[in-house]
């Protein structure tokens, strides 16, 4: 149950090359629509500083590696084809892939800046390419909902259930929880009569699912050649990170050949050849730039800002940091900034939930309730009935 994230946007943005940038994997690349026919998911890794920095003890991560007290954490990444203008009507490659963002977590909405003439987008025209993507997918999602409304108003209003449970049995189909129902209704009302909704409603709903629950976060690719400066802080300004799916790409493929030892450090090439050198100049100098940002910073701030996850390191040994076997730190779990010591216990194991009984707090070794809120990088010992 890792966080999974969906890139979707225009053929051509880029979806692919991000895809494998991201997961190290060879998904297909061309600079043709539709090259990718299938949903990938693959597994990258957001970076949190490791605690064990603290004891002195080196630990031994189940998934990931930990490099110089930089803790890799899993992430699920997806790369979801076929979105273009219409889709949601059945155009192109119809609304198929649409379903496949059912169990994400946030989407970034990737967005080409070159034109149809290959030149640079305006900002606005960057702006108005987002918003077509994004009308596809509410349109998409609101037409999912009121599907055989007609029928499931009658049965729910007939019954004396409050909205939330109205609207859950809607949208569980989506992977919508109780509590994110909760949160939906207290920024946005709903009529309770469901047999009145209009199609105003279900755009509502929908977008206020994608504001609150499941964020979209726009990115623009291609970084590496728009160049212009004046256009780079526009749309920088606008509120939209700028990446280069292309370079970072370069970067891994010259990890994964030795060629540089970090994808930290692209000067430390003492392996690279001149024209590698060369290639490896050209990529750090824009990024240095600032404008154009890391994957790794890009993630890290979905994460840990668009989505308010936090990094929880679970221990059976409070004193040591280890588990039943005496490893170090062995697991991490990503949750969101609001869990309690009881949401961890029934994240390791629902039996561990159930018999719930106290956590200890392997910093402070002070006792936590159940209702204990969760803080980033906390590592926590569950007491729980079951052993
Ligand atoms: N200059 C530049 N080109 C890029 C970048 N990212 C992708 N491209 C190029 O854009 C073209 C399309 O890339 P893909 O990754 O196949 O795009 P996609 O969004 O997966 O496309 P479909 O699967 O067809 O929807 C290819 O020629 C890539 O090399 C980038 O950051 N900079
Ligand atoms: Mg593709």
């Amino acid at each position: 149950m890792s966080l999974k994230i969906g890139i979707l946007g225009k053929p051509n943005s880029g979806k692919s090359t991000l895809f494998s940038a991201l997961t190290g994997t060879a998904a297909a690349i061309g600079n043709y629509p539709f090259t990718t026919i299938n949903t990938d998911v693959g597994v990258s890794y957001i970076i949190s500083r490791c605690p064990h920095t603290e004891i002195n003890t080196p630990c031994s991560p189940n998934y990931g590696r930990c490099v110089n007290g930089k803790r890799e954490i899993p992430i699920e990444i997806a790369d979801v084809p076929g979105l273009i203008q219409g889709a949601s009507q059945g155009k192109g490659m119809g609304n198929q892939f649409l379903d496949n963002i059912s169990d994400m977590n946030a989407i970034v909405n990737l967005i080409n800046p070159v034109g149809e003439d290959n030149k640079i987008l305006s900002p606005e025209d960057i702006e108005n390419a987002a918003i077509e993507i994004e009308n596809e997918i509410f349109t998409w999602f609101a037409s999912r909902v009121s599907r055989d409304w007609q029928r499931f108003a009658k049965k729910e209003d007939a019954s004396d259930s409050s909205l939330d449970d109205k609207l859950l049995s809607k949208l569980s189909f989506f992977g919508i929880s109780r509590n994110e129902i909760r949160i939906l209704l207290s920024k946005e009302s709903f009529s309770h009569t469901l047999i009145g909704w209009t199609d105003d409603d279900f755009m509502r709903i929908s977008r206020s699912v994608f504001t609150h629950i499941k964020p979209i976060i726009r990115v623009v690719n291609k970084g590496d050649i728009i160049h212009d400066n004046r256009i780079m802080d526009r749309i920088l300004e606008n509120g939209y990170p700028i990446i280069s799916a292309d370079y970072e790409l370069s970067i891994w493929k010259a990890l994964n050949n030795g060629i540089i030892e970090s994808s930290d450090d692209l000067n430390g090439n003492n392996k690279a050849n001149e024209p590698q050198k060369a290639a490896l100049n050209k990529i750090s100098a824009l990024f240095e730039g600032g404008k154009v940002i890391r994957l790794s910073q890009l993630f890290s701030r979905i994460v840990y800002e668009n989505l308010s996850h936090i990094v929880v390191y679970p221990v059976y040994d409070e004193s040591k940091w280890t588990d039943k076997k005496g490893t170090v730190l062995p697991d991490t779990f990503l949750m969101s900034s609001k869990s309690t010591a009881e949401d961890l216990a029934f994240r390791v194991h629902s039996d561990i939930g159930e018999g719930f009984i106290r956590a200890i707090d392997g910093r402070t070794k002070m006792i936590l309730g159940r209702n204990y809120e969760l803080k980033d990088r906390d590592v926590i010992r569950i007491i729980s009935k079951t052993k």
